[in-house]
């Protein structure tokens, strides 16, 4: 099975389509600039996977732009408009779905443009789906695109355009980087999935991440739960003290999705639920020694240019986790239950 799933083959292909979708947004789709300096807010909005990007990408945004940025569920945006938008506050939207047909941030968008608070971007791997049309600029990575339910090659290569949007361009430099740091990456990151995946000891996963990385570790819950239907949760590194760390023991795996800012905080806390008995693993884009003497497994990512352009390389291995778990469950990653890939309403 592991060979024919569209979803493992989706995974695998990252290195390549990173690259492939570097030299597009450069050449193709970034030729636009938009003055982030002349808004009020910057709002990132999508659902599911593409809200988690949205949290990433405003934590981002904020710090490299210096203006206000939030992310919303597109629902809210669409039920709560006036606890996020204002006439007196001129508002650029980046509206994220890889497949531009879900109705919630359709109807989020057309609502947004109908009462005029400002002007939107659309990120997407189906450019020539209804959202993108509500758009005169629409970042689109159609390598990207999907077989699968889930979103895996397309969550990270989205990621890309926004980072290119953010940074109003991409080092070209980086298409092979991405090409072979990427690989590398990948390689081990299915040797420790699959470990972690099928090992019967460990039952639950936690995921930590603070600042940009919260939205990353809420995608790597959101991909357990999807495809292997396991009890997964997200926190940031030291909110987890706070409460939940009432529920770790010895079937507790706990993976930090550690930040350079945060590292001596963040691997305290690795400490201290690695000594409740939880296995604990580390993806850091910092090689520190201190990291592997903290943890169980580390995977260092090396020669990253910076925080923003490391961050796909955290996605293989939360990715890979859920996909091995759910085949050592039985469980067609494929075909999640009660799940399909866009969510249209009436
Ligand atoms: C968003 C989404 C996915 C989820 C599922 C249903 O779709 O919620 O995150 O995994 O496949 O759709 P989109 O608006 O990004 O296409």
């Amino acid at each position: 099975m592991e060979n024919l799933s569209f979803t493992f083959q989706e995974i695998l292909s990252q290195p390549e389509i990173w690259q492939r979708t570097i030299h597009r947004l450069n050449q193709i789709c970034l030729n636009f600039s938009l003055k982030f300096e002349g808004y009020d807010q910057i709002l990132f909005t999508g659902c599911g996977s593409t809200y988690y990007l949205s949290l990433w990408a405003s934590r981002w945004c904020e710090m490299r732009r210096g203006v206000l940025s939030r992310a919303v569920p597109s629902s809210d945006l669409l039920l709560f408009p006036s606890s996020w938008l204002h006439q007196n506050r001129r508002t650029l939207l980046v509206a994220i779905s890889r497949s531009a047909r879900t109705t919630e941030t359709i109807r989020a968008v057309e609502q947004f443009q109908a009462r005029g608070y400002g002007d939107c971007v659309v990120v997407t791997c189906y450019p020539d789906q209804p959202l993108a049309k509500l758009s005169p600029w629409v970042l689109g990575v159609p390598d990207a695109g999907e077989n699968s339910v889930v979103q895996t090659r397309s969550f990270s290569n989205m990621m890309l355009a926004v980072a290119g949007l953010i940074e109003q361009g991409i080092p070209p430099s980086l298409a092979t980087f991405y090409m072979d740091e990427g690989t590398r990456v990948l390689r081990e990151s299915l040797t420790l999935a699959e470990f972690l995946g099928s090992s019967h000891s460990v039952t639950k996963f936690v995921f930590l991440g603070s600042g940009p990385f919260y939205g990353l570790a809420s995608e790597a819950m959101l991909k357990g739960k999807e495809m292997s239907l396991t009890q997964t949760e997200a926190f940031h590194f030291m909110e987890f003290r706070h409460g939940p760390i009432s529920t770790v023991d010895q079937q507790t795996l706990v993976v930090g999705l550690l930040s350079e800012e945060g590292l001596d905080y963040e691997l305290e806390v690795l400490r201290d639920v690695r000594a409740l008995g939880a296995y604990v693993v580390a993806l850091s884009a910092v090689g520190h020694p201190s990291i592997t003497q903290s943890v169980d497994n580390a995977l260092i990512f090396e020669d990253v240019p910076s925080s923003l352009w490391g961050a796909p390389l955290y996605l293989p291995f939360l990715q890979l986790l859920a996909y091995y778990r759910a085949v050592s469950k039985g469980l067609d990653p494929d075909h999640p239950i009660h799940l399909q890939a866009v969510v249209e309403l009436q």
